[in-house]
């Protein structure tokens, strides 16, 4: 048994370990240390959430499914199902759709919800980015989760969060992708400079010192062009079209989960400086020419790399280097940009 899988989700996992057999009702509540009653009513439960669980009387239970009807599945019992994390995903707060998974994992931080409980939907009718900016988040194909976390870090810390997290996004698309993908500061992931993933942190806070945190990541994953409104086509992708074949949304969110408890852990016990350098394996902008909005301002220079702090160094051509600390970036390689050379370092 594994810490954080629910009690339906060990049901799935005993079931699948005899795909071609029959597991009896007495030896699922033996192995699961709960009565015959209660494996009936997970079972009854499981079938209304879509699995064909075949009884036979005297054999036991069997599961009638594909390999490809396994890999579509996706729902909390699914993901619950060999989660390695402890404390990440230990709760699932699963939705067909939400307005934001951010916006109901703050009201749930409200509420007292613990550390490491998620929320994810299959889609999202007004998914957000940063900077009021909108997340398409078509229904089905990808990840749209939210993560509270309850750091006990003063607010000017938090931005190291959305590194962090980065950092575990990066590492789990590369998991899966065959073509490696690059962070680009602070907090999206490109594969073939294409967004497949954007970080929203989000938070609640004294002046002073951190409530919770609200970590959303979307993750596109299965999604087909077909799948992607004709306007973000030029500029989004997703593990699928590298891939060129799905993969199993349930598996890539256990994944995320580990990963992201994994940099979690390493921050708050280790610091900022080994979450920096397991961000930069990802980071290819480091000497090239970028161009940075700050608000209303727009600097222009070569990148000199990221502070300890996390912060964008951006030396301009009077020679001096700017520290910056939120802003969108824009690489020599992207058209605004072409034609411009790197100033000599
Ligand atoms: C982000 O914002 O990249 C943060 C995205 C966070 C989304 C997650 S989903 C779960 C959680 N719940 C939420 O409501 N949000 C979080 P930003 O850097 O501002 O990028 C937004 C821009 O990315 C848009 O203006 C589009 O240009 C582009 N974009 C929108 N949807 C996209 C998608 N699905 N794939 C790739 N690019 C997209």
């Amino acid at each position: 048994m594994r810490p954080s899988e629910s009690a339906e989700a060990r049901i799935i996992r005993l079931l699948r370990m005899r795909p071609d057999g029959h597991v009896s009702g007495e030896r699922i509540s033996r192995t699961l240390g709960m009565s015959r009653a209660a494996v009936w009513k997970h079972i009854g439960a499981l079938r209304k959430a879509g699995y064909e669980i075949k009884a036979v009387p005297s054999k036991g239970y069997m599961l009638g499914e594909t390999a490809l009807e396994a890999l579509a599945r996706f729902n909390a019992a699914e993901i619950s199902a060999g989660l390695t994390a402890k404390t990440i995903g230990r709760e699932i707060f699963f939705y067909p759709e939400l307005t934001s998974t951010n916006q109901k994992a703050m009201e749930l931080g409200r509420l007292g919800e613990k550390e490491g409980s998620v929320v994810i939907a299959e889609r999202q009718s007004a998914g957000k980015g940063r900077l009021g900016r909108k997340w398409e988040s078509p229904s089905g194909v990808n990840l749209y989760t939210s993560i509270i976390l309850r750091p006990k870090i003063p607010t000017f810390e938090a931005q190291k969060l959305t590194l962090m997290l980065a950092a575990a996004v990066a590492e789990t698309v590369a998991e899966f992708s065959p073509v490696r993908p690059e962070v680009k500061w602070p907090n999206d992931i490109l594969i073939n400079s294409k967004k497949a993933a954007g970080i929203l942190t989000e938070m609640d806070a004294e002046p002073d010192r951190v409530n919770f945190i609200v970590a959303g990541i979307g993750v596109n994953v299965n999604m087909t062009a077909a799948d992607t409104p004709p306007f973000l086509r030029p500029i989004a992708t997703s593990i699928r079209q590298v891939r060129g074949e799905d993969i199993s949304r349930a598996v890539f969110a256990q994944r995320l989960y580990s990963n992201v408890e994994k940099w979690y852990d390493v921050f708050l016990k280790d610091g900022f400086e080994p979450v920096v350098a397991g961000w930069k394996r990802f980071f290819s902008s480091e000497g090239k020419a970028v161009k940075v909005t700050v608000f209303n301002r727009v600097i222009e220079g070569l990148c000199m790399g990221i502070d300890k702090g996390g912060a964008l160094l951006v030396r301009t051509p009077s020679g001096a280097v700017e520290r910056i600390i939120s802003g969108d970036v824009e690489t020599a390689g992207s058209s605004h940009l072409r034609g411009l050379s790197p100033f000599k370092g």
